[in-house]
């Protein structure tokens, strides 16, 4: 079964080693003896397909090497002890099994762990009270609210802790799958991108990855290629505004109208992806038909309801989200013609990669400043300081775009292999010299070459 991997620290070297050490160590100062065993999830970089997975669509992301380490002693009670190695920002919260809560409230941190508890009880084999807690310290070094995904994989080092201490056997797809719902839980209604590659990614490859069922295909990208990753530092927390699940929100509407507008049951879809299988239309087509179809004009909430034959108030309980009901206007035709070009972007960025052309690294450039005017203009999740970045960076690498929801967080560039180290250098001395965020901030772990790293992992001391 393939099974996230289980690995001796023993034989380790690197830094790896050393991080577990240092978590290793100071789990002993806090529990009394040393952890059973170290669970490491990936943070990811998506290189195309933004807010496009929730739609239904394939994405291109890879593991990066900054992660979230969950060291793991497991107890004979019910309790969960979680702790951070930052306890100043993170503090201690403990309950036990059957006092899982997670309200749509304040995202503390502790609700992405129980998260991943929640997830993995819910298709556990064994019943509930015969599962076990934990004693469980976490070290993350995925920036958080940058688009790198430190949430999920919070949430995946959780779960596949709590499964490992229960001994509970899942497939990696099944984990991702899990992980994908349970997040939910915290409030954002996420597409699977972030989860599926934090169990799925391999060292050495990107993946292209397809949902419903999930599938990930190995894609090498062009050997000269180097994704450097910059953080804006404008940051914000996906789960405490409505920003995220308002586009969620607008492409369920866009598909429920475009169905409509065509004689299908506005019942039977909720992806964009499902209106497009119902049509038989290519992406091009679907684009065409959103122009054509969709009116730029945002939509009231009246609008949509006559449209769906539904009063308002069946609107805001069957269909939109908790913390988008208050939403009056929704941009139905700019989100989906975002979403079905984006879509149609990955296939390209796929097909460029397997094409060995001479002009690769220029094309799939191309295609990422595309893909971030698209998130810019259309779907309006960027932030003038990512859009700045992005600027700066225009003549000085092949191709740049915001990665990950968006609204702050991080820029990912294309560079060629030997220019890595002088476009650090120009974003130092053109972004960064004069931003009064980045004053106390090391830089190295601000903006940083990366490549396609490995997915979760057990390591046994
Ligand atoms: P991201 O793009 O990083 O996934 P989110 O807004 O989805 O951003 O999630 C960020 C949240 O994840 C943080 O506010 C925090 O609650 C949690 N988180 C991230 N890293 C850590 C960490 N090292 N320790 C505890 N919680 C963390
Ligand atoms: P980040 O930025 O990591 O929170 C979110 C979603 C993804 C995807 C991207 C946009 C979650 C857990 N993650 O990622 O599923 O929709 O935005 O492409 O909701
Ligand atoms: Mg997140």
């Amino acid at each position: 079964m393939d099974t996230p991997p289980d690995v001796l620290v023993a034989s380790l070297k690197g830094l790896l080693k050393e991080k577990i050490d240092l978590l290793s160590n100071d789990f002993e100062k806090k529990y009394g003896s040393l952890p059973q065993f170290i669970a490491r999830v990936p943070g990811r970089v998506n290189l195309i397909g933004e807010h496009i997975d929730y739609c239904g669509y394939a994405v291109f992301p890879m593991a990066i090497d900054q992660d979230i380490l969950i060291a793991v002693k497991p107890r004979e009670d019910q309790q969960l002890e979680l702790s951070n190695l930052i306890p100043n920002t993170y503090e201690d919260y403990s309950c036990g099994l059957d006092n899982i809560e997670i309200d749509k409230g304040v995202p503390h941190w502790f609700k992405y762990c129980l998260c991943g508890v929640k997830g993995i009880i819910e298709n556990s084999s064994k019943a509930k009270a015969e599962l076990k807690g934990m004693d469980a310290r976490i070290h993350g070094l995925i920036p958080p609210s940058a688009g790198l995904s430190s949430s999920s994989a919070l949430v995946c080092a959780t779960a596949v802790a709590f499964a490992h201490v229960n001994k509970l056997q899942f497939t990696k797809q099944q984990l991702a799958d899990y992980c994908a719902r349970s997040e939910r839980y915290i409030g954002t209604e996420g597409g699977g991108m972030d989860q599926a590659i934090a169990m799925l990614a391999t060292q050495g490859t990107a993946k292209l990855i397809e949902f419903n069922p999930l599938r990930a295909h190995d894609t090498k990208l062009p050997s000269e290629a180097v994704f450097v990753i910059a953080h804006s530092l404008a940051e914000i927390n996906k789960a405490a505004s409505s920003h995220f699940n308002c586009r969620v929100m607008e492409c369920r509407l866009a598909a429920k109208v475009l169905a409509k507008l065509h004689g299908i049951n506005p019942d039977s879809v909720t992806r964009l992806a499902d209106v497009q299988f119902s049509l038989n239309k290519t992406l091009p087509e679907m684009a065409s038909i959103a122009g054509l179809y969709l009116h730029d004009d945002p939509y009231s909430k009246e609008e949509v309801s006559k449209l769906l034959e539904m009063t308002e108030s069946q609107l805001e309980n069957k269909i939109l989200s908790e913390n988008t009901r208050n939403i009056d206007f929704f941009k139905l035709r700019q989100r989906a013609l975002h979403v079905f070009q984006e879509a149609n972007r990955v296939w390209k960025f796929r097909d460029i990669c397997n094409s060995g052309s001479t002009t690769a690294l220029q094309d799939l450039g191309q295609l990422m400043f595309d893909s971030h005017h698209s998130c810019r203009d259309l779907y309006e999740c960027s932030h003038p300081q990512l859009d700045q970045l992005v600027e700066i960076s225009r003549n000085h690498c092949l191709g740049a775009r915001l990665t990950g929801a968006g609204w702050g967080g991080c820029m990912v560039a294309l560079v060629a292999e030997n220019e890595v180290e002088s476009f650090i250098n120009y974003l130092k001395e053109n972004y960064y010299k004069n931003l009064p965020a980045a004053l106390d901030r090391n830089l190295d772990q601000v903006v940083f070459a990366t490549q396609p790293g490995s997915g979760a992992a057990i390591y046994t001391l």
